[in-house]
């Protein structure tokens, strides 16, 4: 791997945005996320391979770190805005389809609940995997998540609840949406959530990170 790359997903992984960001302090003055992809594109690297090669394994470094408890909340905050920063520079590739998506997410945190810290962290992870995020933001009724699906009819759906007071509003979404889209594959998560409770109110699938909704949607990947 290019010198470029190594260094811009070590950058995502530890949170490096940008040369004026100070964290982390090891990297202080240092080039940062930012500065890296735009360089990695002025080298030639293809879009692509910055995505596959650095972005996303940096991303997926610290969403392991996570899952086994080794990261926490704000590291995985920060490593998302440096991913951010650089995905900025790709965004118009991804615009004229020079980046190969792997398929729709359509995401929104459930009717009632406005928790949109742990949504955003996983948009920002399935979108760096390499899916089109369609995020439709917080206090999301089932009928806006069905006129998302009228519109991207091969989507997969992620639901976001982080009160138990919502989680009933989850299943009245899960059984709108399945009313009308039988075989919707739903995917849902957050905190209060359980596997029990997943299978109960009929979702595909539970996700308690966003590294274990990366994993799941590599099975739909076109
Ligand atoms: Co509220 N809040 N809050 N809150 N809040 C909690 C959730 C609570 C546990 C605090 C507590 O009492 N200890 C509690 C819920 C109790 C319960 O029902 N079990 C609570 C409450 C009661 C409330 C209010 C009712 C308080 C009030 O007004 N009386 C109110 C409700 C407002 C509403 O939604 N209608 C309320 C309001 C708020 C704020 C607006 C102040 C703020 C939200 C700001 C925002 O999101 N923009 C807030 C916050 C910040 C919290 C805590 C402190 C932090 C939540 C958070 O962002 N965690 C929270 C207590 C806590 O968790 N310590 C609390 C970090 C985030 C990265 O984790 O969201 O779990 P999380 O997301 C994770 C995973 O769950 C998973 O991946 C994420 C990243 O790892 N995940 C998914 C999430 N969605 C996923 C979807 C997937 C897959 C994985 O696939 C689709």
């Amino acid at each position: 791997m290019s010198d470029t790359l190594e260094r811009l997903m070590n950058c995502v992984e530890l949170g490096k945005i940008s040369k004026t960001s100070l964290f982390p302090p090891s990297l202080k003055g240092q080039d940062g996320a930012d500065e890296l992809c735009k360089l990695a594109l002025d080298q030639g690297i293809n879009p692509q391979v910055i995505l596959n090669q650095a972005l996303i394994p940096g991303m997926s470094k610290i969403g392991e770190k996570f899952s086994q408890g080794k990261a926490f909340v704000p590291e995985m905050l920060i490593s998302a805005k440096a991913m951010t920063a650089a995905m900025k520079h790709l965004k118009p590739f991804f615009a004229t389809g020079e980046i190969k998506r792997n398929g729709v997410f359509v995401l929104g945190t459930v009717m009632g609940d406005l928790h949109d810290i742990g949504k955003n962290i996983v948009a920002m992870t399935i979108e760096g995997s390499g899916w089109e995020v369609i995020d439709l933001g917080v206090d999301v009724k089932a009928e806006k998540f069905i006129e998302a699906i009228d519109k991207y009819p091969n989507c997969i759906v992620g639901l976001s609840a982080l009160l138990t007071t919502t989680m009933v509003n989850m299943e009245i979404i899960v059984k709108e949406i399945k009313n009308k889209y039988p075989d919707k594959v739903i995917l849902v998560g957050g905190a209060p959530l359980s596997q029990d409770f997943c299978n109960k109110i009929g979702a595909s699938f539970y996700s308690p990170d966003p590294q274990g909704a990366v994993e799941f949607l590599k099975k739909f990947a076109a």
